[in-house]
């Protein structure tokens, strides 16, 4: 039955090309410090690279210090192609963990977030 082969391989064409399209979103590549690095400077400017071009507008991140406290973030803005989110810090560091929750949206219209650590010692 050639035609069913034919039903069947486009079903799995189509699949496959949904599939393509989940993948398209932004996902966190890489970030400045690391995720889960222990950095011995405290960062002027937390870096966060992503697989897709942002919307600035609907992007951020919020930075938590180790006492549960909100640390204190200048305006974000865009780099590296849109693809980067740079995000000051507007206070030294002190030693300890900081998680950084981000929440992108891609240029294609969809919304990730996520979140990661680092670790400055004293
Ligand atoms: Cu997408």
């Amino acid at each position: 039955m050639p035609r069913m082969k034919t039903l069947l391989l486009a079903a799995a064409m189509a699949s496959i090309a949904l599939a393509g399209q989940a993948l398209a979103h932004a996902h966190l590549k890489s970030s400045a410090p690391a995720a889960n690095s222990t950095v011995k400077q405290a960062p002027s400017v937390l870096d966060l690279s992503f697989t897709e071009s942002l919307n600035l507008k609907f992007s951020g991140a919020t930075v938590t210090g180790p006492d549960k406290k909100t640390i204190k973030t200048g305006d974000a803005a865009l780099a590296d192609g849109d693809k980067t989110l740079t995000v000051p810090v507007s206070d030294k560091l002190a030693p300890g963990t900081y998680t950084v929750e981000w929440h992108v949206l891609s240029t294609d219209g969809h919304k990730t977030n996520g979140s990661y650590s680092f670790t400055i010692t004293p």
